[in-house]
């Protein structure tokens, strides 16, 4: 079996697609959340390069129960499935989460740096590294108050000067080898201060377009590499063409913005 990043990267070719669907469905009772979660994923699964769930869809399918249709449905229609948990404890509870969404079935984890490496997030990317499973760092979120925690400037250990702490995230993504790194769409301008670190060894997976107010071309110009995108899918009258449209209007970006970089 392919490595994650190996994986996300040749279905993102072959879909053409840089889309990872975030299927955050709520309000339904467990019955009807599987069934519309299960339909979203097919309708969606030709103009998407992977899937990612969260807690919301965790909690009430359970994770030996309901969730495993939603993996094995991802895997049929070879898609990489993301575990959205954000984990952020100390090493051994961090390990043994990642250790349990790995085992049934996920092929990569969201990770918070704010709890660093010994003993905070080391052994989930030794545990991953072990099986072949990403981990994707938040380096800066979409919302608002992510200025409160990632946008503060902090002194850099290494340098002794104030550095913005999301740019110190992007370092250590680096330096972790992470699989991803978090930058919403919402701040296109962090996406590239971020890109200039990572370049190409680092992929930018970016949440915040449509709804939360984020845009396809500005983020895929500021150098996205993936953008994570929810209720703008899932919400609309016809998930399946508005995947199928948002596919075309960042592959036209791309192809526009190549030419102008020529
Ligand atoms: P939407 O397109 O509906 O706004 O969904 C965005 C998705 O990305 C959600 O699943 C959310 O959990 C996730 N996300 C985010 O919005 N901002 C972040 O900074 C990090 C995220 O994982």
């Amino acid at each position: 079996m392919l490595q994650y990043s190996a994986w996300i990267d040749k279905v993102a070719k072959k879909n053409r697609s840089k889309i990872v669907l975030a299927l955050d469905l709520t309000n339904l009772g467990s019955k009807q959340l599987l069934s519309n979660c299960l339909r979203i994923l097919k309708e969606t699964a030709p103009s998407i390069c992977a899937v990612k769930i969260n807690r919301q869809v965790v909690l009430p399918l359970g994770l030996r129960n309901g969730v495993q249709g939603i993996i094995k449905l991802a895997h049929n229609l070879d898609l990489p499935i993301i575990m959205d948990c954000k984990i952020n404890d100390v090493g051994h509870t961090n390990e043994a989460i990642a250790g349990h969404y790995f085992s049934a079935g996920f092929d990569a984890v969201t990770a918070s740096p704010f709890v660093g490496w010994k003993d905070g997030l080391e052994p989930v990317f030794k545990v991953a590294r072990q099986q072949g499973k990403g981990v994707i760092l938040l380096v800066y979120m979409s919302h608002k108050g992510a200025e409160e925690g990632y946008g503060q400037n902090v002194l850099d250990p290494k340098t002794g000067k104030l550095c913005p702490q999301y740019m110190i995230f992007a370092e250590k993504a680096l330096e972790w080898g992470a699989d991803g790194a978090v930058v919403g769409a919402t701040y296109p301008e962090k996406i590239s201060a971020v890109h200039k670190t990572l370049g190409t060894k680092v992929p930018i997976y970016s949440p915040g377009v449509g709804v939360q107010g984020g845009d396809v071309e500005a983020a895929i110009q500021a150098g996205a590499t993936y953008l994570i995108i929810g209720r703008t899918i899932f919400k609309s009258a016809n998930p399946q063409k508005t995947s199928s449209d948002l596919k075309n209007q960042i592959n036209e970006v791309v192809s526009k913005h190549q030419s102008n970089s020529r």
